[in-house]
């Protein structure tokens, strides 16, 4: 790893103008982990654009530097650096943007990632981005400042789940120690990511909740949210964060499943397990992806088609047999 990141480090000793991205409808690890690299770039001298090509949600705003993040626009970068993709796809650029730039660089953890980059440091061993970019922090031996580490800590705390998840390991929590080591606030942050919520957006969990249902013997809950409750409550598509873990809350169930009508008959697909099953199999019949215990995808039709192809979806990769009703 050591000399992935030594070339990384020479890359950014040679180049002026970076831009850096992750992947659509954007996580904390995806955030804390962008606005990282974008502040260490910066305080380098160089000139770097953060770009997302979906909205940030407003549980994350409160990070430091998070007005940097962009809607995504074509620019001229000599080097484009991708953050939690594992694909270039995720990116939202399509591929005449990597032809464009010099060198592409990727850095991810997914188990998945097709090492399109020049430079690729992926270890799907990292509990998160965030933990690779501690990683590289130290190995530049950068010196850190609060905001910095409030940002990639924000990542970790957030893909380990707040450190409940299995990735959850005893140098994950070594990592932890040391950022706070740096005066992160972690009620702060966890109170802004996880404890506040509009009330609009409580609303929608609040008819979204209502709408979930078992299959399978109760093995997979299924959730969702439609157009017509986001006109109703005032809220968009951003708001829904963290609702799919209700779905996987519900006691019995293996897989929950969160059906998200982004727009008029194109729902967006969270998926998530708590046990063995690797739901990234389930994406991939979508032409999705992710990790074994999260993951999704993008299916069209309407509700009652999308549902049934989740049933048969979560059947086939299951091995269970299941009728289409409760
Ligand atoms: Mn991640």
């Amino acid at each position: 790893m050591n000399r992935e990141w030594g070339r990384l480090c020479e890359l950014i000793q040679r180049r002026t103008s970076f831009v850096v991205v992750s992947h659509k409808n954007p996580d904390g690890d995806a955030i804390g982990s962008s606005l990282a690299m974008g502040r260490i770039l910066r305080k380098k001298g160089k000139q770097v654009e953060i770009f997302n090509a979906t909205p940030i949600p407003g549980n994350f705003t409160f990070l430091p530097d998070a007005e940097l993040i962009k809607p995504l626009k074509e620019t001229e970068c000599e080097v484009l650096i991708a953050l939690d993709c594992a694909d270039f796809q995720r990116t939202g650029f399509d591929d005449s943007v990597r032809e464009r730039v010099d060198v592409v660089v990727n850095i991810d953890h997914h188990e998945t990632n097709t090492h399109f980059g020049d430079i690729n440091i992926v270890d799907s061993d990292a509990a998160a981005v965030g933990c690779l970019m501690w990683q590289f922090v130290k190995y530049m031996n950068f010196p850190v400042d609060k905001d910095l580490a409030t940002q990639i800590y924000a990542a970790i705390l957030t893909d380990t789940g707040s450190f409940r998840y299995l990735t959850t390991t005893p140098k994950v929590l070594r990592t932890a120690a040391e950022i706070l080591e740096y005066g992160v606030d972690p009620w702060y942050v966890a109170f802004n990511i996880y404890e506040e919520r509009r009330l609009s957006t409580l609303r929608l969990l609040g008819l979204a909740l209502s709408t979930l249902e078992t299959y399978c013997d109760g093995k997979l809950a299924l959730m969702c949210v439609t157009q017509k409750m986001y006109k109703e409550t005032g809220t968009q598509t951003k708001s829904t964060e963290g609702f799919v873990n209700f779905a996987r809350a519900v006691k019995g169930s293996e897989v929950g499943v969160l059906l998200r009508e982004d727009e008029p008959s194109l729902f967006r697909v969270s998926i998530r397990s708590k046990g063995n099953m690797d739901v990234s199999q389930m994406a991939a019949l979508f032409g999705g992806g992710g990790h074994k215990n999260a993951s999704g995808c993008e299916i069209g039709g309407s509700l009652d088609e999308v549902k049934e192809k989740i049933i048969r979806a979560f059947s086939k990769v299951s091995n269970e047999r299941c009728s289409s009703h409760r």
